[in-house]
């Protein structure tokens, strides 16, 4: 079958006002960037002429800004899921003007397939390679490709040039069944392969093929400072005296860790600690920190979703496939992120929090219990199913006016019956085994910064007893103080009712 190649704009003209769109890749890495560009300016343009033009929008995770920054400026977005980290897509979300739905990334794919999100009427998808007879090779992201280049009426293939094809043969692709005939998913090591290296459609669904040249838009990652650097090392000191009274065996386990500059100093503090052997990944991102350790011999294999590395760390890879070939392997959400495989193979999750409380709970999303930041993204995924599960963050944001821990969080994205272990600059809490009591006492005693810990201690004062001691009128007080006066420090207890 011959490809009808068309450009971006003529791939956009196929996409109606009111169709639910979805897309390949997982962060900026893999996802398209010239076809939902041009949906942009097509949306610009029927609104210039008074006409409405809203798609609703579905990835396996957050994008590039040529798709929710883009669309997101030209107002051309009704609803999006399930995760996104756009600073314009945040401010049309924070203002009611998007509808966002916020999902475990793991789920999506399901929630597509059992009809929950709507119908697909198209994919699009970036590709490396396209072969007449409709199989179609990734790029450096998976996400939910297969599953919406099979529930999609129609499929649009971005044929991106700046991705080398010798990406092929990297990825594993698996789809699950639908309940209840679904098997176990057969992965009990992370370099285990269960699927094709490459997704098979009906070449008729693809009604249009776009050639572009476009690097991904990854972002780059800040220098570490010393407070990333202690988190890291706060980190990597707790793993190995785990290790070494014997809870985590000697082989290791397989890390996962989240995205940003803390997840890419904690892993390379992980990767200089010696004490710790050489381990392997089952996560859903890779960031540079990770490829680096690999080269170093540090890390032995990593299975993700996505290569969410800058473009050169991307292009190192492609020039050295060879040795990468047998070190990586990219799989769909569903997979890279599986509950069922999280706890059959022991992952240790470390993720990134917005607060904790002082009882272990963690508000990954929002701040201030109302504006939300990107997502949950896959820690829920994670952090339920590890055999330990990790939370870490500065011990104060915005300068010290606001403190990461909290007497209660503004809004709860992991229980304290699934997180075991949070850590700051300031040291480790290991929740495993502690009362609701116990658990304040430690968290106060090792992670509050030294500014709030008196605030914290004296909130245990004015807190009703019980299991887990609160004042329902003073529990968000440091939330209230920093929305009226900008600093969590001038929060007085008195000001509450008790
Ligand atoms: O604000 O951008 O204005 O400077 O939040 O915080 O410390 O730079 O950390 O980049 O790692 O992001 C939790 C948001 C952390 C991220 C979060 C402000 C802070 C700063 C960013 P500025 P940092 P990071 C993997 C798994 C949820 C999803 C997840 C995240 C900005 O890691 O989205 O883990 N995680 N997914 O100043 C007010 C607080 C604050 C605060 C931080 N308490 N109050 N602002 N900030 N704490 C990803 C995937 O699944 C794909």
């Amino acid at each position: 079958m011959s490809y009808n190649f068309m450009t971006a704009a003529e791939a956009a003209s196929l996409i109606n006002d009111g169709d639910i769109i979805a897309l390949s890749g997982f962060t900026p890495a893999g996802s398209p960037k010239a076809v939902t560009a041009a949906l942009a300016e097509r949306a610009e343009a029927m609104h210039a002429k008074g006409e409405s033009f809203q798609v609703g929008i579905i990835t396996g995770a957050s994008t590039g800004d040529s798709c929710d920054g883009i669309l997101a400026r030209a107002h051309a977005i009704k609803f999006r899921a399930p995760y996104t980290t756009n600073v314009d897509f945040r401010k049309a979300v924070n203002n009611g003007e998007i509808n966002y739905t916020d999902i475990h990334l793991s789920q999506v794919a399901q929630r597509l397939r059992s009809g929950f999100l709507g119908h697909v009427s198209t994919a699009i998808i970036e590709a490396c390679e396209l072969t007449e007879d409709g199989r179609i090779f990734l790029t450096a992201g998976v996400g939910i490709s297969p599953t919406i280049a099979r529930l999609a009426d129609k499929i649009i293939i971005e044929l991106n040039a700046a991705h080398s094809k010798t990406m092929i043969g990297i990825h594993d692709i698996y789809e699950m069944e639908r309940p209840p005939y679904r098997r176990p998913v057969p992965v009990v090591r992370p370099s285990d392969r269960i699927g094709l290296p490459y997704i098979q459609v009906d070449p008729a669904k693809i009604v249009g093929v776009v050639e572009v040249n476009l690097p991904d838009e990854a972002r780059g990652f800040s220098e570490p400072d010393p407070i990333t650097d202690k988190i890291g090392q706060n980190v990597a000191e707790f793993l190995a005296a785990d290790m070494k009274r014997g809870i985590i065996p000697s082989t290791f386990l397989p890390l996962q860790s989240g995205v940003g500059n803390i997840a890419n100093a904690v892993l390379s503090a992980l990767g200089k600690d010696q004490s710790i052997p050489p381990f392997e990944m089952y996560t859903e991102v890779i960031q540079n920190s990770v490829i680096k350790l690999i080269k170093e011999g540090r890390i032995k294999f990593g299975s993700t979703c996505s290569l969410t590395v800058t473009n050169d760390c991307l292009q190192d890879i492609y020039d050295n496939m060879d040795f990468f070939r047998h070190k990586l392997v990219l799989r769909p959400s569903e997979i890279s992120n599986c509950p069922e495989v999280v706890r059959r193979i022991g992952v240790i999750s470390m993720n990134t929090a917005i607060e904790a409380d002082i009882y272990g709970n963690v508000n990954s999303t929002h701040i201030c219990g109302t504006k939300m930041m990107n997502g949950i993204g896959g820690s829920g995924d994670f952090t339920r199913s590890a055999y330990i599960s990790i939370f870490s963050c500065p011990s104060t944001a915005k300068g010290g006016c606001i403190s990461s821990i909290v007497p209660m969080v503004s809004h709860l994205d992991h229980s304290e019956h699934s997180v075991n272990v949070i850590i700051t600059e300031q040291g480790v809490a290991d929740l495993r085994g502690k009362s609701p009591m116990e658990r304040a006492k430690a968290v106060i005693e090792n992670c509050a910064h030294p500014d709030y810990k008196q605030l914290l201690w004296d909130y245990l004062k004015i807190s009703n007893k019980g299991q887990t001691w609160h004042s329902l009128s003073a529990a968000l007080g440091m939330h209230q103080v920093f929305l009226k006066k900008g600093d969590m420090r001038l929060t007085d207890w008195a000001e509450f009712n008790q």
